[in-house]
Formats: structure tokens, sequence, C-alpha cells
């Protein structure tokens, strides 16, 4: 069975292809272009958006929706749920320069990558959410990935996302919320 994942982001995609050998066909691969407006209140919320968004136009087929943001605890959170929309006059290198620059003097650099989750078939959903505790380096490591990967160290290991991408599809916060989902989707399968 064909699984749509429901983000016009390609890193994401490519991600969950690499974390499951499912039939997975991104947006752009049935031909939807149309932009949905995440304006939830929370993860579960914004991703629960992008899922009904597509259910209403493709409501035979099983689909999965994502919505993750990464928090840093001495920035109050920021830039928590609104990831996609931080600093958006900067480009993403420049981001995650303002937030090392932000955390210049700051000790505390503790930060979150969170996904929730959201799976929807025949009138079925199912939802989880997962977090990944880690630190910010001082400066930002590696090029893989995308985003905020950069600047986040998971806790125990000493490379981040960006550097080490087998790392990222072993604890990410994405790899996390997949695992349960697929498990799901399997149960539904048999
Ligand atoms: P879709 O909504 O179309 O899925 P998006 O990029 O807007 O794509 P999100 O709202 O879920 O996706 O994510 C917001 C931002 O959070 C995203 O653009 C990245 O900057 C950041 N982000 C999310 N997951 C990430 C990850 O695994 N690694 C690094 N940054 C991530």
């Amino acid at each position: 069975m064909r699984i749509i994942i429901a983000s016009h982001n390609p890193h994401k995609i490519v991600e969950f292809k690499e974390l499951y050998d499912g039939d997975f066909v991104s947006l752009s691969d049935i031909g939807f272009d149309e932009e949905i407006i995440e304006d939830g209140h929370s993860y579960l919320e914004n991703a629960e958006i992008k899922v009904k968004a597509i259910q209403e136009r493709f409501p035979d087929d099983l689909i999965i929706g994502d919505d993750s943001g990464f928090s840093v605890r001495a920035l109050n959170h920021e830039p928590g749920i609104y990831s996609a929309r931080y600093l958006s006059h900067l480009s993403q290198q420049q981001k995650n320069e303002k937030i090392l620059e932000l955390l210049k003097d700051v000790t505390d650099r503790r930060a979150t990558f969170t996904c929730a989750m959201v799976l929807s078939y025949q009138g079925h959903t199912f939802h989880t959410q997962e977090v990944v505790y880690g630190t910010i380096p001082l400066e930002p490591q590696g090029s893989d990935g995308f985003g905020y990967d950069p600047i986040f160290i998971p806790d125990g290991y000493e490379q981040s996302f960006a550097q080490n991408h087998e790392l990222k599809k072993k604890v990410s916060h994405r790899a996390l919320a997949l695992r349960k989902i697929i498990a799901h989707v399997q149960y539904l399968q048999d």
C-alpha cells in the first residue's frame, strides 16, 4: 500500500525513505503543490492539519504527516513550533549563526528536537510525539542533514546530526516517531 508523506520538505522525504523501506510517495509525486497553512497551537495540531489537508483530496490513502521543531532552553524555548518561520529573513546558515551568537556567553546550552507524527487511514488516526535531548556546540558542526542539524549534539554522543547521519537515523526525533508509526501501520495491515 502506498503511503503519502504530507510534507513539502524534500529533506524529510529522504529521511523517511532511509528509515523505512515502504512505498512512500511525496506531495510532488501526487501533484499536490498547495501551501498548507500551519496555524495550530502545538506540533500535534500542525501535523494533523497537514494530514487532513491531504486526506480531503486523497481519502483512500494512508497518510503520514510530521511537524517538527528545534527548541533552545536558554532562549525561552524558541524557535519551537515556529521553527520554520523563525528569523525568516535569514538563511538557515545565518539562523544557526544567530542562535550561536545569542548563546555566546550562555552556559546552559540545552536544546531539543521534537517531532509530532500523525497517521490517518480510512477514518482512523494515530498520533505520537517524540523528543530528543541534546546540547548546542560553540560552532556549527558538519554539513549533512538540514535545518538546525549542525547546531545539535544529542546527549550521550559527541557529534552533531549534521556530522553523523547514521546517528541521526538512529536517535532523531523523526526516527523515534516513525518507528512507532510504522509499528502501527504494520498492525493495520496484518
Ligand atoms: P513541512 O511542513 O512541509 O513538512 P517544514 O520544513 O515546514 O516542512 P516543519 O514545520 O515540521 O517542516 O519544521 C520546521 C522547521 O524545523 C524546519 O524547516 C527545520 O528548519 C526545522 N527542523 C525540523 N526537523 C528538523 C530536523 O530533523 N533537523 C533539523 N531541523 C529540523
